[in-house]
C-alpha cells in the first residue's frame, strides 16, 4: 500500500511515527547485494512555509521535526530539536549580541542547518538536500520518502497590528517570539504565486492508495501546503481516499496556536470548521469522541469518533490504524474534480 501524507511539525510527526509503528518493519532489503532499500511505502510532503534564514543558515523546522521524530532523535519533551542537545554556539552568539535571540538553535541541530546551507549553496535543490539529510537518519530504510512541498522558496508571513498600523513579520517571529498572542490579521505565503510542487509531489498524490492529513495546523501547515499551485487539484483528482485527523479537540487545538490561526480566517477552533477547510477534497474525517455530535460536517465526508489524544506511541499507532481502517472502508473513491 502506498501512503502519501501532508504534514506540518510536531502533531504530524508523532502521528506518522505512530503510523510506522502500526505498519511494522519494512520488508527491508529484498536483495542483500543491492544497497537500495525497498521502495518507499510512505511519502511525506512537508510544509516549508515555516522555513527561515538565521545567521546565514537555512532552517526548515517542520522538515527537521519530521526527520528527527521518524529517525528517533527528537527531543520528546519539546517536540522539536535534537535529544541531548547543548547550547554552546548559541551562548556565544548571544555574547556577541547577534540577533535574533528569541529562536533557540542547539549545537547538534545547527550541524543540520550548516550542511543544508552548504548543499543549497552548491546548487542542490531543497528536495535533494532533504533526501540527503533524511538518509542519515535512516528514513529510506523505514520505507519513508520525505519531500518538501516545493523546491521554490515560500515563507509564511503574518500581518498584525500592534497599534501603529499593519506590520508584516516572519511566521516564526509571531509564533515563537509573540507566542501568537498578538492577533493575526492575515497570513501571506510569500513566493507562493511562482512556486511549483517539488519533484515527486504530484505523482505521490496521483499514485497513492491512501492520502492522509495528520493532525497538523490547518492554516499555517496543511493550509500552506494546499496553497502550492496544482496540489489541491491533485488531491481532488486522485482516486485514493483522502482521510484527515482533526487537530482540534473539544474547541481547543491539541498543540500550538491553531485557534489563533483559525481566528484570522474568522473561523472558530472546532473540528467542524477545520473539516470545512478541506471540504472539496476530504472523504473521511476522524474527530475526538468529545466532538462526535459537534457537526455540521461537509457533505459526503464520513466522520468517525475516536480518542485523538496521542498520549504515547501506542495511542498514536492506534489512531493511525483507525485512520487506515477508515481509508480502506472508503476506497476506491471517485475523483472530486
Ligand atoms: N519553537 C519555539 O517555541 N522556540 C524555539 O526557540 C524554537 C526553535 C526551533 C529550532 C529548530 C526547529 O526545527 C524548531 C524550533 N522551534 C522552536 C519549533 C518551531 O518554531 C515551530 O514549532 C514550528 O515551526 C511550528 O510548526
Amino acid at each position: 500500500m502506498q501512503i502519501t501524507a501532508l504534514a506540518g511539525g510536531v502533531g504530524g510527526a508523532r502521528f506518522l511515527r505512530g503510523l510506522l509503528d502500526h505498519l511494522g518493519p519494512t520488508a527491508g532489503h529484498p536483495d542483500p547485494s543491492d544497497p537500495q532499500p525497498s521502495p518507499a511505502r510512505l511519502t511525506v510532503i512537508g510544509n516549508t512555509g515555516d522555513d527561515i534564514t538565521l545567521y546565514g543558515l537555512r532552517v526548515c523546522p517542520d522538515l527537521d521535526t519530521l526527520m528527527y521524530t521518524l529517525g528517533g532523535v527528537i527531543d520528546e519533551g519539546q517536540g522539536w530539536g535534537r535529544a541531548g542537545e547543548s547550547r554552546r554556539l548559541q551562548d556565544e552568539l548571544v555574547a556577541y549580541g547577534a540577533q535574533p535571540q528569541w529562536f533557540t538553535l542547539g549545537d547538534l541541530d545547527l550541524a543540520t542547518h550548516v550542511v543544508r546551507s552548504q548543499w543549497l549553496g552548491q546548487g542542490l535543490p531543497p528536495s535533494e538536500v532533504t533526501a540527503r539529510l533524511a538518509a542519515r537518519w535512516g528514513l529510506p530504510d523505514l520505507g519513508v520518502r520525505l519531500l518538501p512541498m516545493s523546491d521554490d522558496p515560500i515563507e509564511t508571513h503574518v500581518v498584525v497590528d500592534e497599534g501603529d498600523g499593519p506590520l508584516a513579520m516572519h511566521f516564526q517571529e509571531w509564533w515563537v517570539r509573540l507566542r501568537a498572542a498578538v492577533p493575526a490579521q492575515r497570513f501571506v505565503a510569500v513566493g507562493m504565486d511562482r512556486a511549483r510542487p517539488a519533484p515527486g509531489v504530484l505523482e505521490a498524490i496521483a499514485e497513492a492508495d491512501v492520502v492522509l492529513l495528520p493532525p497538523s495546523n490547518p492554516v499555517v501547515s496543511i493550509g500552506v501546503i494546499l496553497g502550492v499551485p496544482g496540489l489541491r487539484e491533485a488531491l481532488r483528482a486522485t482516486s485514493a481516499p483522502v482521510v484527515g485527523v482533526s487537530p482540534v479537540v473539544n474547541g481547543a487545538p491539541v498543540r500550538g496556536y491553531a485557534d489563533a490561526c483559525l481566528a484570522a480566517l474568522d473561523l472558530p477552533a472546532t473540528a467542524s470548521a477545520v473539516a470545512g477547510l478541506y471540504a472539496d477534497l476530504l472523504d473521511g474525517w476522524l474527530v475526538d469522541e468529545a466532538d462526535a455530535s459537534a457537526g455540521p460536517w461537509p457533505d459526503q465526508v464520513q466522520v468517525r469518533a475516536r480518542p485523538l489524544l496521542m498520549r504515547d506511541r501506542t495511542a498514536a499507532a492506534e489512531l493511525a490504524g483507525a485512520t487506515l481502517d477508515l481509508a480502506r472502508e472508503l476506497a476506491p473513491r471517485r475523483p472530486r474534480s
